[in-house]
Order: C-alpha cells, then sequence, then structure tokens
C-alpha cells in the first residue's frame, strides 16, 4: 500500500471545504512528506500520521465584546487552534485582523508545527487571533479588547500548556495588555506569554529576531555557494516588526535594501534606506507616503509591489500570497537569485513552482522566519530558570539556530544534481521529530 497526494488531497478538501489557505500549506507540505513515507516510512501509512497531524487537537472559538470609546457595544470573534503537542506545549502567535478567519489560523497553526520542530526547541504548534481590526483604534480601546479577550483565553493557556505571543497587529503594547489581564486573573507571574517587554520578563533580541534571523538564514544560503549578502540589493515587503529589523540586520551586513510597503503601496529608495532614514520610518509608522517628501530620490507607488524592482534578494515579510506566480517570473527574469520568506506563506504555490524551476534558492517561512519562535523558546527558558540572558548570548542562540535549520534542510533537501530544495529540506526535517513522538504516544 502506498499513499496517493492526490487522493490524500481530496481527503483533506472534504473535510475541510471552504478553507483554501489551509488547503494549500496541507499540500505544500504533502508533496514533499508523501513520497518520503512512501519510500521510507511505510509503516507510518497504517498509523495515519498524515491524517493525524492535519487535524487540529483542539479549537477554541469565542465571544469577544468590549466597549469602544463612544460607549458602545463592539463584538468580535477570538479563536485559538491548538494544532499539534507532540513535542511540547502548543507555542505560536495571535493575529489581530480584519482578515482573521478559522482556514488562515489553521493554516498558520499547521506551519507553526513543522517551523517549531525545526528550531531544536520543544514546542508544539499552535495560532490564535480575533477578527479585531486594531488599525484606528485609541490605546484604551486596545486594552479593553485585550483584557476581554484574555479573560475567555486564560481558562484554555498556560506556561506547560499553551504559550501564545505576537504576530500581525499583536506587538509589545497588546502581549503587556493581556498579560497584565492574564496576571489579575490567575494571580501568578508565569511565562504564559512571549514577546514580553524587558522589564517584566521578556527576552532581549525577541523584537528583533524574526528579522534578524531571516537574514542569518539568508547568510548561510549565500556561504553555501560562496558568496556574501554584502553589496547585494535587497526588495523587501512589509513594514512592521518582520520587515523593519529584517531591514536594519541587511544594513548591518553591508546589503542594500530598496524597497518597504504596507496596503497603501510600496516605497522605492534606490539610494537604499540606512538606519537613520529606518529611524523616521519608525516614526511616521504605515503614513508610508510621508517618506518621499523628506527622501526626495525615494519615491512611493500605489500601483507597484516590491518584486516589481530589480535586486538579488527578495523578503516577502508582510503577509500570505502576497507573491503570485506573475510576481516570482518578474523576480527570475530581473535576475533574483534568492528568496526568503519572513511572512508565513508569502508566496503563492505557482510562485514557489516558478523559483523551482529557475532553480534560484526559495527558503520557505518555516525554516526562515522561524528565528521569531526560536527566541520565544529562549524567552520560554529564562522565564523557567528565572533569569534574563544578554543579549550578546540570546543573539549567538539565535545564529546557532538559524545555521542548524540550514544543515537541516540541506540535509533532507539536497537533489541529485546539488541544488537545495529549502522547502523539501523543511518540510521533511520538521516532521521527521513530530510523527515520531506522536507514533511513541500511542493512539491519543
Ligand atoms: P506587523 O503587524 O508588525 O506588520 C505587518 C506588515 O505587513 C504591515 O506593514 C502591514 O501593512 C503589512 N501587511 C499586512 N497585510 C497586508 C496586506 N494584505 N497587503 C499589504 N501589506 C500588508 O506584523 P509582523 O511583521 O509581525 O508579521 C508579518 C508577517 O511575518 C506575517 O506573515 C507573520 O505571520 C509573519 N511572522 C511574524 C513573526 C513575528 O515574530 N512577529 C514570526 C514569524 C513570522 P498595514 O499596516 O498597512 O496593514
Ligand atoms: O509565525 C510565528 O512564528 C510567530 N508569529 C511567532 C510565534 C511565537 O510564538 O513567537
Amino acid at each position: 500500500m502506498s499513499l496517493n497526494f492526490e487522493s490524500f488531497i481530496a481527503y483533506a478538501r472534504a473535510k475541510n471545504p471552504n478553507e483554501s489557505e489551509f488547503l494549500q500549506a496541507v499540500a505544500e507540505v504533502t508533496e514533499d512528506l508523501i513520497p518520503y513515507i512512501n519510500q521510507k516510512h511505510p509503516d507510518w501509512i497504517d498509523a495515519k500520521i498524515l491524517e493525524r497531524i492535519i487535524e487540529p487537537e483542539r479549537i477554541i472559538i469565542f465571544k469577544v465584546s468590549w466597549l469602544n470609546d463612544q460607549n458602545q457595544v463592539q463584538v468580535n470573534r477570538g479563536f485559538r487552534v491548538q494544532m499539534n503537542s507532540a513535542i511540547g506545549p502548543y507555542k505560536g502567535g495571535l493575529r489581530f485582523s480584519p482578515t482573521v478567519n478559522l482556514s488562515i489560523l489553521k493554516f498558520l497553526a499547521f506551519e507553526q508545527v513543522f517551523k517549531n520542530s525545526l528550531t531544536g526547541i520543544p514546542l508544539g504548534g499552535g495560532k490564535g487571533g480575533s477578527d479585531f481590526d486594531p488599525k484606528g483604534k485609541s490605546d484604551m480601546e486596545i486594552m479593553r479588547f485585550c483584557q476581554s479577550f484574555m479573560t475567555e483565553l486564560y481558562r484554555h493557556i498556560g506556561a506547560e500548556t499553551d504559550v501564545p505571543a505576537g504576530d500581525i497587529g499583536v506587538g509589545e503594547r497588546e502581549i503587556g495588555y493581556l498579560f497584565g489581564q492574564y496576571k489579575r486573573i490567575q494571580n501568578n507571574f508565569t511565562g504564559v506569554l512571549t514577546g514580553k517587554g524587558k522589564y517584566w520578563g521578556g527576552s532581549y533580541l525577541r523584537p528583533e529576531a524574526t528579522g534578524y534571523g531571516l537574514l542569518y538564514f539568508v547568510q548561510c544560503v549565500f556561504e553555501n555557494m560562496d558568496e556574501e549578502v554584502a553589496g547585494k540589493e535587497i526588495c523587501i515587503s512589509g513594514a512592521g516588526n518582520v520587515a523593519y529589523y529584517a531591514t536594519e540586520k541587511a544594513i548591518h551586513l553591508g546589503a542594500k535594501v530598496i524597497t518597504l510597503s504596507n496596503s497603501l503601496g510600496t516605497i522605492h529608495d534606490p539610494e537604499g534606506f540606512t538606519l537613520e532614514k529606518l529611524a523616521y520610518l519608525k516614526e511616521i509608522g504605515r503614513e508610508l507616503p510621508k517618506y518621499v517628501d523628506r527622501y526626495k530620490t525615494a519615491a512611493f507607488y500605489t500601483d507597484r509591489k516590491p518584486w516589481h524592482f530589480k535586486c538579488d534578494i527578495a523578503l516577502p515579510c508582510a503577509t500570505q500570497n502576497e507573491l503570485n506566480e506573475e510576481d516570482a517570473q518578474l523576480l527570475v527574469s530581473q535576475g533574483c537569485i534568492c528568496v526568503a520568506e519572513g511572512a508565513n506563506m508569502p508566496s503563492t504555490a505557482e510562485a514557489i513552482k516558478v523559483f523551482h524551476k529557475a532553480k534560484i534558492h526559495f527558503a520557505p517561512g518555516k525554516a526562515a522566519n522561524a528565528g521569531g519562535v526560536a527566541v520565544s523558546g529562549l524567552e520560554m527558558s529564562q522565564n523557567w530558570a528565572g533569569q534574563q540572558w544578554s543579549s550578546d548570548k540570546v543573539d549567538g542562540k539565535l545564529k546557532t539556530i538559524m545555521n542548524n535549520i540550514h544543515k537541516t534542510c540541506v540535509k533532507h533537501g539536497k537533489e541529485e544534481d546539488g541544488y537545495i530544495n529549502y522547502l523539501k529540506g523543511a518540510n521533511i526535517g520538521g516532521f521527521i521529530k513530530v510523527a515520531e513522538s506522536m507514533l511513541a504516544q500511542g493512539i491519543v
């Protein structure tokens, strides 16, 4: 007996109708896992390991009512997808965005299982959030929303059960309000959330970790081909946490970042961002058009994505499916040699096919953006030990983890002609430990 990809996807589709993002993630992973299982572990077929790994262990959906500044009642929906706890407590971010739905959170939780396994830290996978839109809300509205959200979520999480963190729309401010409410309800101070502030249990370098880790991974890719990142031109999308610190680290490494973007449009600065320009970007927040008023050599486009500009390296750092087949073709035709995902699943399945066909280096999010959750894992270790490590110590560990993830990808993804299929390497490398652990723990 052997597994068949088409039949498996038909099974997944029948079980999860209308969940296009989740099915996209399932297909992206199982396309590599099915041949691997058929060849190396046919015994895992009867154990229904794939059917089990795509089924969330638990999903919690709840009402979040809160009062806006006009004392009007607002109602949102809260979610936590507890996907897989075979190798550790559920771990993964919370996303606050009106685009949030179950399909998106299930895809994120599923990807998180493999990503967390790749870090080498014992972390299971989960994801959560709300359809709450933080844009335009006052600080007090954000606080009231977070308090109401945690008033339900607290009973489902815990330092040894499920440890949420940030994602789109959730940063240190939101983690603060969520943590304050958890502590007030439970009357204990534990590492139940990561991404905490540095004075109250947070780890140094957690804010920077995803962006910095992304560049450390890109460095490994270039070292592996006897090249270096210095002097390369980079297009980055997004202008949030991941994009910002990816740009900062790229500048540290001597590369030139020429684009950043958000839902308003794209800044193209042919002279490259500098640390001073980045500080100005922080000041203007989402108002990217203001940048070109100050820096006259730059232009702002509402109709062009970062992928429309010639570059050596592309780093999508905004959101899922932001880079499609046409964008991929444009990147390849203009000489891009490396695409590394800071965001989760930013490249469509068709775009990935273009990268693989052109044999350019494609580093999927579950490998390339794992630095964020890795430092979250280090934050948990510091909380358990009642310690706070120096920034240098955390940075050293982050570099080692990204290096190890790169090695795992090479080990499982190197093809006969020497091309490294990082996606295959990450999928198989992340899967083995989780599958073995599930089997060892019986049919649960
Ligand atoms: P932030 O909320 O800090 O920033 C998100 C950025 O992406 C904003 O500039 C936002 O623009 C832009 N963006 C979001 N949606 C869209 C869209 N539909 N079109 C154009 N721009 C968009 O989030 P993060 O930086 O934390 O997250 C970015 C990505 O990285 C996500 O995919 C997340 O899952 C992933 N990630 C995050 C990690 C972390 O530690 N934070 C770890 C690993 C992955 P605007 O403000 O206009 O909406
Ligand atoms: O997608 C991700 O890895 C994150 N948003 C970070 C998760 C975490 O628990 O730090």
